[in-house]
């Protein structure tokens, strides 16, 4: 056996904790349906496009008995897409444990490498051992991710094919908004083209914007910004120990605020900026730094030349100059890909950037720190996102924040010193050993997906609910995934797609950052969570996190 370090062997014999309701055998759980349902915006257009599958009613499972489920071997097919999140192995030890325990002749297969091992017909079994090596793991390595994008009609024939052939009759695909749009897409084609597979989808992010009132949040978001918020917790006590330099910290969430937030009330920093506000007030970049100035003038007048600033990694994305700007960059890279190509220096290639854009923009991607400039013409994701955790958008605001402090200690209005450190916090949160909430949410989101799949569902997400409750009182179910969509303007067309959940600057979440946030600037009233706790008192190992509790009214 391989070697293994003691948390290891330790938590691969932990047993999530499965809601009630899943715990009764599969022949005393009956679906009870609501009624249909609409979509968030724009029914007319997504009824045409999904007329197989709009409408579905919401699902909740209750006890009662059911002798209609489908009780033949089936083969199910997983696959694991975009971002690496805490819990995805747990989603499969669910499936396979759900699968096994409804028929023991039933199988699971792992596409490999995301989506692309669908189209290219990449797959493995997974059997006993494979999968109790993975359990309660962080990772996506038992059957690795990808973010390839099923688009092409080439690429979903071949999908069909792959599937088909290979006797799988349902797919569960574990991703995010894009995936989960992926997955609508994919079941009405499977609809469509008369194809017997049904698919369902597991909402999975550490970003934590996939959520609605249906799916309270997505997994790897509790593990992550525990993680994140242990450093910058330690990272506070030194600030607060040395007295002599001001952390900057960029934290992952490409479209949304949500990281930032949760980790602000685990740690209680600064100043921390929500990227949904600046788009909000339309705040530039010259009113952010501003901002930032004052805290650091006001600090210094009170002997602080110090302290911890949390950056959203997407917060480039939301500043209303820097969003044209990088629009206008997107249909530049696109529609100049060839020329661009061609250019083997990346002078020559922002030389021939700046004469395609608008003066404008041009001298604004001219005034930025060279490395940021390039940053902001890497190539773009399969789903035509920036990849903004490439952008040293913390290096960005020091940059300017030690220019505006200069000018002002010229003009004698600061005197105090100035030396900052940055930090980026992405990768080393999504695959840490999820929390015990992520541990018993993705089991359950898993064994709740063979729930929906041997009751014959398709089109639809897994949804586990009531999750501030413990695990023994969660609700289960499933969401048609249509009533999570709109159409929105991609790469110059109308696409359908689920909705991304911002930060809502009337939610609860934010209004308590809202509140307390002038005082934390000023006052040093850090928090130190410590590391993940996998064992000790409840309050401790199974809370969850403190956005879901102000969500859920617990704060
Ligand atoms: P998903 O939305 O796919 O879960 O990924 C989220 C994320 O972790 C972002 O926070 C980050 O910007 C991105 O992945 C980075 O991924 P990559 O290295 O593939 O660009």
């Amino acid at each position: 056996m391989k070697d293994m370090s003691t948390l290891q062997k330790l938590r691969l014999q932990y047993k999530p904790r499965l809601p009630a309701i899943l715990k009764s055998g599969v022949s005393s759980i009956k679906p009870k349906l609501g009624r249909p349902t609409s979509s968030i915006a724009d029914a007319d257009k997504l009824k045409e496009m999904f007329d197989h599958n709009f409408g579905k009613p919401v699902i909740t499972f209750g006890k009662g008995k059911n002798s209609s489920y489908n009780k033949k071997a089936i083969k199910v097919g997983v696959v694991l897409s975009g971002g690496q999140a805490a819990g995805g192995h747990n989603v499969i030890a669910g499936l396979f444990d759900g699968l096994k325990k409804v028929n023991k002749n039933n199988k699971l297969i792992g596409f490999l490498g995301g989506p692309s091992g669908i189209i290219d017909g990449k797959m493995m079994e997974i059997t006993d051992k494979i999968m109790d090596a993975y359990r309660n793991t962080g990772g996506f390595d038992i059957i690795q991710s990808g973010r390839t994008k099923i688009e092409t009609p080439e690429q979903f024939a071949k999908s069909k094919q792959n599937i088909v052939g290979n006797g799988i009759s349902a797919l569960v695909v574990v991703g995010g908004d894009d995936s989960n749009t992926n997955a609508a897409l994919l079941a009405e084609y499977f609809a469509k083209e008369n194809a017997p597979v049904q698919v369902i989808g597991v909402p999975k992010t550490i970003d934590g914007d996939l959520k609605n009132d249906m799916i309270e949040t997505s997994f790897g978001f509790d593990t992550a910004t525990r993680i994140y918020a242990e450093t910058v917790g330690n990272i506070c006590r030194d600030v607060n120990s040395a007295r002599k330099y001001w952390h900057f910290v960029r934290l992952m969430g490409r479209s949304a605020s949500h990281i930032t937030l949760e980790v602000a009330f685990q740690t209680q920093p600064n100043v921390a900026f929500i990227g949904e506000e600046v788009l909000a007030k339309k705040m530039t970049f010259a009113q952010i730094i501003d901002s930032l100035a004052k805290v650091v003038v006001e600090r210094a007048e009170n002997k602080k030349n110090f302290g911890v600033v949390l950056v959203p990694e997407g917060l480039i994305e939301f500043v209303p100059e820097f969003k044209t700007l990088i629009k206008s960059l997107n249909d530049v890279l696109a529609k100049y890909e060839t020329d661009l190509a061609k250019l083997d220096s990346v002078r020559a290639k922002k030389d021939f950037i700046y004469t395609k854009l608008e003066p404008g923009l041009a001298s604004l991607m001219k005034s930025m720190p060279d490395g940021i400039e390039s940053q902001l013409i890497l190539d773009r994701d399969p789903h035509g996102n920036v990849m903004v955790s490439q952008i040293e958008t913390e290096k960005l605001l020091v940059d300017m924040l030690d220019r505006k402090l200069r000018e002002m200690k010229k003009e004698g209005t600061y005197s105090g010193k100035f030396a900052a450190i940055t930090h980026f916090f992405g990768y080393e949160g999504r695959c840490g050993f999820p929390t015990n909430f992520d541990s018993n949410y993705c089991y359950a989101l898993g064994y709740n997906a063979v729930m929906l799949i041997v009751n014959g569902f398709t089109g639809y997400m897994s949804s586990i609910r009531n999750l501030t409750k413990d695990p023994s009182m969660w609700n289960a179910g499933g969401v048609p995934l249509t009533m999570m969509m709109n159409i929105e303007r991609r790469k110059g067309e109308d696409k359908p797609v689920i909705q991304k959940a911002l930060v809502e600057l009337d939610g609860k979440p934010f209004k308590a950052w809202a509140a307390m946030r002038d005082r934390l600037a000023v006052n040093d009233e850090y928090l130190f969570p410590g590391p993940v706790q996998y064992y000790g008192p409840a309050e401790l190992v199974d809370a969850t996190t403190k956005t879901l509790q102000y969500e859920k009214g617990k704060k």
